[in-house]
């Protein structure tokens, strides 16, 4: 390579690059969606609450996005890839305590520094759609959907034991609680949390159980971890009610999966909160007395066995028998019907309790002829039997398998079959201030009754603070007249779950700024669902699973069309490791911050080392070594572009082959990095990006280049690109006089040659024999490699082979290949003891496949390469090639 022109500075200066390229994609409107397009391609990150600043694991979220996105734009398509800000919720009231200023201000200076922040990290979004839920002109929208959702019936006042952190002084969703039994703390400040009985506003989620499980299977685009915790937060279970009498209280259902088990049942059940329990408590003081302690312990204080008999006895349908009933913890209230037959034998709850009140245990289920264990093997003394068999003593039913003794008893015994589900309705009243209000006025003598509409939003009064919740101070705020009578009225001081927001803002993004409706339903119903979501798997079960809730409801409100499922393609971004192997966090101080590698290197080295590092499903772990090498790589291909351009490489008319090979390579690399970019394998396309630009670097080294096919090699290297490092891939765009801008340039056609693969592997196999030989043989310094490709009747070897079941035979049948004699009954024994028969070029492909290679060839090994056809060879040689592996020989 000989350089002309005047010696400069080389490389590009991303602090001046970067900015420069940002400003001209906003100034071109590239990332804007018009309302009109149709049915655009819908990418979606979920969106940041508002912190204050973005960490790694946001960076590396919203490149995945931005980088398919703007692949997306390129193939030509209409995208839409917003951005909003989660931004109701405690921290925000924390930080207004800890700083002496307010939620809302506080909030919005997160969002101008988080804005500035993913500016500079050159994503592109259209910001004329930019939602804040913490907005009026947000959150009426959630005040509007609860009325719409109470008016179908799916709202409730439901009175719940709640989890309560008394430092956060909020109640706590159950996921919101971390650990167990006396280790449930808070998620944010990891106090212990407290148990307190209350009146609440739910969301009756659970009329939508069957289809939210049902659907799941037909979310193909979801990762199965993801649908399958969804499943077993659903929980159905399918089982029976069947009613037992208890003389002097009546018939009381009880709710069992394993019916065929009736004719165990030893002993009976109720939840300290079941009527029956009450009532019986009234004329009994120790009942009384265990019904009030288990209502005050949390949950999971009692251990199995905590209970107490009532000296009432429950009548088994099946045997007549009267049973003993108990009041135990381990009932929950509002699981089933809080009632249950107890069968020690086939269940280990019941065991452990049945052997430490000395309740009789009773055998009615042994293992079947197919199953594992001998009947003889089992003890029901010493441990349950929980699995599935054949029934015992149970009357006339012996012999029966669980399954059908299941169906039989439903009918015998006068029951129903039931499902229940693990699925609770969702609580949305929070204790606190920082959220949209629940938009409901408490009149003595009306009840509930809602704000009309005409009187939404309900605003936040202005925040003061306190210890509790500031609504509740907020007088002035909180006294209004009923909507109903016109008397004296409070409003509902509590404010909804923030994942109410986010339940339904990808509808939002359709149309924004509507203020008659929450979302334009045809646009929505044209847009949805979204196409690629991607997020943390942190959100695998709540936000996913009420955003399909929400999104099935506004359909039966008619408000939606076609979607009942939001995101079509899911994608749980893995977590972003330090470099110490642990999650980066700030706690543990190994924490990189983006600012630091945006200054240092800039947003496209983050960029590009974020997607080469790791799939986006798995793992990444932060490491300063390969940024450099991202950064180095950013270096290296833009100087490609800049020696191209400033004359600095010498092109000429030599080398055809050499031409013809690169250009080959050029179109196949599209073509493979095209469908990793699909594939969101980004990574694999960076990977065959790398080959390109090295194969670039060397054919400018190995001869003077064809100047149309570099400058096509350079210009598909920055298109290839542009996704990940946008600014370099403009820069380069630039150089290369490129009209317009690279950002909404068309992505280079993705058809691979003709053969491309079956022509790569021949060369790829060849390099490889080659360094074989050499090494083994000990090759110092090769001077000549020949390669002598097989001649056509091989060929014609492989082709009978390929089809016959029996090749010796079916090749010596053909009187062409009778010919070769000894020589073609050898191949074809060889043949016959091999598994596949790779695709291969016909010799004249071989041929010039070859040909096209001999550079690589020869630059590796820094000896002249001939390539010769069979007839041309010597014998000796022609005779050991085959097809797809050429006979090679390297003199010294
Ligand atoms: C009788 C029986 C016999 C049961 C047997 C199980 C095994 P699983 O199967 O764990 O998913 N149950 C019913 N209502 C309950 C309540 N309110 N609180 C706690 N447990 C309750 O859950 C279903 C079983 O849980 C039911 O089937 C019932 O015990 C118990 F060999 O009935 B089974
Ligand atoms: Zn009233």
């Amino acid at each position: 390579m000989t350089t002309t022109g005047e010696e400069r500075e080389r490389g590009f200066d991303h602090g001046e690059v970067e900015p420069r390229w940002q400003a001209a994609w906003d100034d071109a409107d590239v990332f804007r969606i018009d309302d009109d397009a149709e049915d655009p391609e819908y990418v979606l990150a979920m969106f940041p609450y508002t912190s204050g600043s973005l960490h790694m694991g946001h960076v590396r979220n919203y490149t995945i996005t931005d980088a398919f996105a703007r692949f997306e734009r390129m193939r030509g398509e209409d995208v839409l890839h917003p951005m909003g800000w989660d931004s109701f919720g405690l921290p925000a009231e924390n930080a207004a305590e800890e700083r002496d200023t307010n939620p809302r201000d506080w909030t919005m200076q997160c969002i101008d520094s988080m804005k500035e922040q993913l500016t500079e990290m050159g994503f592109g979004y259209d910001w004329e759609r930019e939602i804040t839920t913490c907005e009026p002109e947000y959150y009426r929208w959630n005040q509007w959907l609860f009325k719409r959702f109470r008016e179908e019936g799916l709202v409730e006042r439901q009175a719940a034991e709640l989890n309560w952190c008394p430092s956060c002084e909020t109640v706590l969703a159950d996921e919101q609680v971390e650990g167990e039994g006396d280790e449930e703390l808070c998620w944010r400040c990891e106090t212990p949390i407290e148990h307190r009985e209350m009146d609440q506003w739910f969301f009756t989620i659970t009329d939508y159980a069957d289809e939210l499980l049902s659907a799941l299977d037909d979310l193909e685009g979801w990762p199965n971890n993801v649908r399958e915790m969804q499943r077993n937060w659903i929980g159905k279970q399918e089982g029976a009610s069947v009613a037992f009498e208890i003389p002097g209280y009546g018939d009381v259902d009880i709710f069992t999966t394993r019916l065929d088990t009736i004719y165990g049942a030893t002993y009976f059940s109720l939840a300290p909160g079941h009527p029956v329990a009450r009532e019986i408590a009234e004329d009994n003081e120790e009942v009384a007395e265990y019904v009030e302690m288990a209502e005050a312990a949390d949950e999971d204080d009692l251990d199995v066995t905590s209970g107490v008999f009532t000296g009432e006895y429950a009548k088994n349908p099946a045997t007549g028998e009267e049973i003993p009933v108990y009041v135990a913890d381990y009932v929950l209230t509002d699981v089933g019907t809080g009632a249950l037959y107890a069968v020690p034998a086939h269940d280990d709850r019941d065991h452990e309790f049945a052997e430490a009140h000395g309740v009789p245990i009773k055998q009615v289920v042994e293992p079947g002829p197919e199953a594992e264990v001998d009947a003889d093997e089992i003890d029901v003394q010493a441990e349950a039997y929980t699995e599935d068999g054949v029934l015992v003593d149970s009357g006339e039913f012996d012999g029966l398998h669980s399954e059908e003794a299941r169906d039989a008893f439903v009918e015998e015994f006068d029951g129903e079959h039931r499902t229940e589900y693990n699925l609770r309705d969702w609580g949305i009243s929070r204790q606190r201030y920082w959220g949209t209000p629940i938009p409901m006025i408490r009149c003595e003598d009306c009840g509930h009754v809602p704000v009309p509409d005409e009187d939404l939003p309900v605003e936040l009064p202005e925040f003061v603070h306190t210890t509790g919740n500031p609504l509740d101070a907020a007088e002035e705020w909180k006294q209004v007249d009923c909507p109903d009578c016109g008397g004296d009225a409070v409003r509902e001081t509590d404010t909804m779950d923030t994942f109410v927001d986010s339940s339904w803002y990808f509808l939002r993004y359709t149309s924004p700024d509507l203020d008659e409706v929450p979302f334009d339903g045809d646009r929505a119903s044209d847009w949805m669902p979204v196409d690629q979501y991607v997020g943390g798997i942190e959100h695998a079960v709540m936000h996913l699973l009420y955003a399909r809730f929400f999104t099935k409801v506004v359909n039966d409100l008619d408000m939606l069309s076609d979607a009942r499922e939001p995101f079509t393609n899911l994608t749980n971004q893995g977590m972003v490791l330090g470099e110490d192997g642990h999650k980066m966090s700030k706690s543990r101080g190994n924490g990189v911050s983006p600012q630091r590698i945006i200054e240092e290197y800039g947003a496209d080295t983050a960029r590009l080392f974020i997607m080469e590092a790791a799939q986006p499903e798995k793992e990444l772990a932060w490491s300063a070594e390969e940024v450099q090498s991202a950064h180095s790589f950013l270096q290296n291909v833009y100087r490609l572009a800049e020696e191209f351009a400033d004359g600095d490489i010498e092109m000429g008319p030599d080398g055809a082959d050499i031409a013809d090979y690169v250009s080959r390579e050029i179109d196949a690399t599209a073509a493979r990095a095209t469908e990793e970019y699909e594939q969101f394998r980004f990574n694999h396309a960076l990977q065959a990006l790398r080959e390109l630009v090295s194969l670039l670097r060397r054919y400018e080294d190995a001869t003077t280049p064809d100047a149309e096919v570099l400058e096509r090699g350079v210009r598909v290297a920055a298109k290839l690109l542009a996704p990940v490092a946008p600014h370099v891939g403009e820069e380069m765009w630039e150089r290369l006089d490129r009209e317009g801008l690279l950002a909404e340039a068309d992505w280079p056609s993705a058809d691979a040659p003709e053969g491309y693969d079956v022509e790569r592997r021949l060369v790829e196999n060849t390099r490889e024999d080659v360094r074989d030989i050499v090494d083994t043989v000990g090759i110092e310094d090769p001077t000549t490699i020949t390669l002598a490709v097989a001649p056509e009747w091989k060929h014609r070897v492989v082709e009978i082979a390929r089809d016959a079941d029996n090749v010796v035979p079916a090749v010596m049948q053909n009187e062409d290949l009778q010919r070769h004699g000894e020589a073609a009954a050898d191949f074809a024994k060889d043949l016959a003891g091999r598994a596949q028969y790779d695709e291969t070029l016909s010799p004249e492909g071989e041929l010039a496949a070859l040909k096209r290679a001999t550079w690589l060839i020869e630059r590796e090994f820094d000896a002249e390469v001939v390539v010769r056809s069979a007839e041309d060879a010597d014998d000796s040689l022609a005779k050991k090639a085959e097809p797809g592996r050429p006979a090679i020989d390297i003199e010294e």
